[in-house]
C-alpha cells in the first residue's frame, strides 16, 4: 500500500511556497471577524424570536410586544426564527471560522483574498435584500419556504445570493489549497485545510438543487414571468439541497472535534485515516438521501424513498464511526491526564476550559439527536413523527446543539484568537455552556415526547390549538423550563462574546489554533484518502443515480398550475 509519501498529482518543479505575513494574518482575521460578527448578530435576534414561540406555546402569547418591530404573526416570527438561526447564523459562521482555521491549518496566506472578500460582500447583500422583505411581512413562509406559499421576489433573490456568495468563498478556499500542493509536492494535504476543502466541495453539490429550484422555479414565479409553479419538483429540488445542508452544519463541528478538541484536553488524534474516511463518506453520501424528507409526499414513488432510506443509514455509518474515532482521542487525552478505570477518566478531561466543555457537552447532545435521526429516517416510523413536535426536538439536538453548542465552545478560543482579548470570563461561559445543555435536554425531551405521545403538530400555534389536550400540559411546561434555561444560556453567551470583544484585558500571549497532534505520526495513511478523484466522481455519480431518474420525470411531467398563496 502506497503511503504517507504520495505520489503528486502536480509533477514538475515545486513552487516557492509562501508563508503568511503580519498583513495578510490582519487581513484575514478581519475577514473572519466580520463573518462572524454577523452570524452573532442574526443568532441574537433568532433566539428571541425562540423564546416567544416557547412562551407562546405554553400559552403565554406576547406577540403583541413585537408589534412596534412589525412583527406581526407568531409565523412571522417563527421566518425569522429560522432563517436567522439555521441559515444565517450557520453560513456565515462556518464561513468565519473557515477562513481563519484554512490559513492557519496551511500556514499559507489566502490565494486570492479578494475573492473570499467578495463572496462576502455577496453574501452580505443577500442577507440585507432577504431580510427587507421578511421584517415587511412579505415573506412568512418559513425558512423551507415550500410553495405554493410565495413570498416577494426580494426574499429569494436574496437567499440565492447568500448561496452564491459561499461558492465563491469556496473556490478562494480551493485556489488556496491547490497553490499549498503544488508549493508541497509530496506531502500529505494537512487535516483541516483538506477537510474543510471537503465540506466546501460537498455544498457546491448540494446547493445546485436550491439554485435550480431558485432560478428555474421561484424567482421567475414571485417576478410574475410565469404564472404558476410545480410544488412538487420545488420540494424534491429543495429537500436535494436540504439534507445535505445538515451536513454543512455538522462537518465544521466535526472538524473540531477530530481535528482541535482532543488537543485542547492533552488528547491525540487516534486516527488520522479513520477521520479522513468519515469525511470522504460525507462527500459521498450527503446528497443522495434527500426523499426521507418527503416520505409523506405523494408523486415520489416508494422505490425511491425506500433507496433514500437505505442510504441515509449509509451516511449514519460516518457518525458511528466519529462517535469511536473521537471519543479514543479524548481518552487518550484524559489518560495523559492522569484519567484511570473504564469511565473513570472521563472526569479527568478538561471541563474547566469552557472551550472543552461546551463541545464535549454538544457531542453527548448529539448521541440523543443521532439516534433520533436513525428513528426519521426508517420508512414506516417516519410516519409517526412526521411533522409532529418530534422533528424541532430532533433538529435542537442537531443544529440547535451538535453545531450551536460546538460553535460557541469554538468562539471561546477563536473570539480571544481574534480580538487579542481575554475572554470574558472563564465562569460565566460555563454557566453558559451548561445552562444550554440541561435547556436543550428539556426542550428537546418535552418536544419529542408531545411528538411521539400526542401527535401535536409542528409549526402550529400550539397556544391557540382548539385541538390542544389537558395531555399536552406536563411536556409544555418541560419545555417552558427548557426555553427559560436556554434564555438564561443566550444571555450568557452574548455577555461573554461582547464582554471579551470590549474589555481592556489583553492576551499575555497570542492564541495559536488548537491542532490536535497524531497518536501514531508513524501510521500509514494510505494514499486513496488523500486523493480528490474517485471520492468526487463518486459523489457526482451516486447523485446522479439516486435523483437523475426521478428528477427527469418530475422535469417531464412539469405542471406550472399552481398559484402563490400568501396565507399570512
Ligand atoms: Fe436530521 C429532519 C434524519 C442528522 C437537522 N434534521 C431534520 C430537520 C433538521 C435536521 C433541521 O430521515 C428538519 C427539516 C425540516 O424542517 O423539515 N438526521 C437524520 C439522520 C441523521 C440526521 C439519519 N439532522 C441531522 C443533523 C442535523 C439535522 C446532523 C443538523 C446539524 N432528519 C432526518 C430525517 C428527517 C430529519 C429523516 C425528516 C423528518 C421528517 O419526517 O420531516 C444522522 O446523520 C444522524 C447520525 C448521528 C449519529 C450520532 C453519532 C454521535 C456522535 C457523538 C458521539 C459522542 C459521544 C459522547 C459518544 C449516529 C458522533 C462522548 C462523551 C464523553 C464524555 C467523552
Amino acid at each position: 500500500m502506497a503511503v504517507q509519501n504520495l505520489t503528486m498529482p502536480f509533477a514538475g518543479q515545486a513552487a516557492v511556497p509562501v508563508t503568511p505575513t503580519q498583513a495578510d494574518l490582519a487581513f484575514t482575521h478581519r475577514l473572519a471577524g466580520w463573518n462572524i460578527g454577523i452570524a452573532i448578530s442574526a443568532l441574537s435576534i433568532g433566539v428571541t424570536l425562540g423564546v416567544f414561540q416557547g412562551l407562546e406555546h405554553a400559552g403565554i402569547n406576547l406577540y403583541s410586544w413585537l408589534i412596534p418591530l412589525n412583527i406581526q404573526s407568531y409565523y412571522q416570527g417563527l421566518t425569522l426564527h429560522g432563517v436567522l438561526n439555521a441559515l444565517v447564523w450557520t453560513t456565515f459562521f462556518i464561513v468565519g471560522f473557515f477562513t481563519y482555521a484554512l490559513v492557519h491549518s496551511l500556514n499559507r496566506p489566502l490565494r486570492y483574498p479578494q475573492v473570499n472578500q467578495a463572496g462576502l460582500i455577496i453574501m452580505g447583500v443577500g442577507l440585507l435584500m432577504a431580510a427587507v422583505p421578511i421584517l415587511l411581512n412579505q415573506a412568512t413562509v418559513l425558512y423551507t419556504f415550500y410553495p405554493p406559499l410565495q413570498a416577494h421576489w426580494a426574499f429569494y433573490i436574496g437567499l440565492t445570493l447568500v448561496v452564491v456568495g459561499s461558492w465563491v468563498v469556496g473556490y478562494g478556499f480551493f485556489f488556496t489549497l491547490y497553490a499549498w500542493r503544488k508549493e508541497h509536492p509530496g506531502e500529505r494535504q494537512p487535516f483541516i485545510a483538506l477537510t474543510i476543502a471537503i465540506t466546501m466541495a460537498m455544498w457546491q453539490i448540494a446547493t445546485i438543487g436550491v439554485a435550480i429550484e431558485m432560478l428555474g422555479l421561484l424567482i421567475p414565479w414571485s417576478l410574475g414571468l410565469v404564472a404558476g409553479t410545480d410544488p412538487l419538483l420545488a420540494r424534491s429540488l429543495f429537500w436535494f439541497f436540504g439534507h445535505p445542508l445538515v451536513y454543512f452544519w455538522l462537518l465544521p463541528a466535526y472538524i473540531s472535534w477530530y481535528g482541535m478538541l482532543p488537543k485542547q484536553t492533552e488528547g491525540k488524534m487516534f486516527s488520522e485515516s479513520l477521520a479522513r474516511l468519515a469525511f470522504w463518506l460525507f462527500l459521498l453520501l450527503s446528497t443522495p438521501v434527500g426523499f426521507h424528507h418527503q416520505f409523506a409526499d405523494p408523486g415520489i414513488p416508494p422505490t425511491w424513498k425506500f433507496i433514500h432510506s437505505l442510504l441515509t443509514m449509509g451516511v449514519g455509518f460516518p457518525s458511528m464511526l466519529t462517535a469511536f474515532t473521537v471519543v479514543a482521542s479524548l481518552e487518550l487525552g484524559a489518560r495523559a491526564r492522569g484519567g484511570k478505570g473504564y469511565l473513570g477518566w472521563v472526569r479527568r478531561l478538561a471541563w474547566g476550559d469552557p472551550s472543552y466543555a461546551a463541545q464535549n457537552l454538544a457531542m453527548i447532545l448529539f448521541i440523543f439527536g443521532g439516534i433520533g435521526g436513525l428513528i426519521n429516517a426508517s420508512y414506516s416510523l417516519n410516519t409517526t413523527v412526521h411533522n409532529t413536535t418530534w422533528i424541532p426536538g430532533h433538529f435542537h439536538l442537531t443544529v440547535g446543539s451538535a453545531t450551536t453548542l460546538t460553535f460557541f465552545g469554538i468562539c471561546y478560543w477563536l473570539i480571544p484568537a481574534l480580538t487579542g482579548k481575554k475572554l470574558f470570563t472563564k465562569g460565566l461561559a460555563l454557566a453558559q455552556a451548561w445552562t444550554w445543555f440541561f435547556g436543550m435536554l428539556f426542550f428537546s425531551n418535552g418536544y419529542h415526547a408531545l411528538g411521539i405521545y400526542e401527535g401535536a403538530p409542528r409549526r402550529s400555534m400550539l397556544g391557540a390549538a382548539p385541538y390542544a389536550t389537558a395531555a399536552w400540559q406536563p411536556y409544555l411546561v418541560e419545555t417552558l423550563f427548557g426555553v427559560t434555561l436556554l434564555l438564561i444560556s443566550a444571555i450568557l453567551f452574548f455577555t461573554v462574546v461582547i464582554g471579551t470583544t470590549l474589555s481592556w484585558r489583553k492576551l499575555d500571549k497570542a492564541i495559536t489554533m488548537p491542532i490536535a497532534e497524531p497518536y501514531d505520526p508513524a501510521a500509514p495513511i494510505p494514499t486513496w484518502l488523500d486523493r480528490w478523484g474517485p471520492w468526487l466522481y463518486g459523489a457526482i455519480f451516486l447523485t446522479l443515480a439516486s435523483y437523475g431518474p426521478m428528477l427527469f420525470n418530475l422535469f417531464y411531467h412539469m405542471q406550472l398550475t399552481s398559484p402563490g398563496f400568501k396565507v399570512w
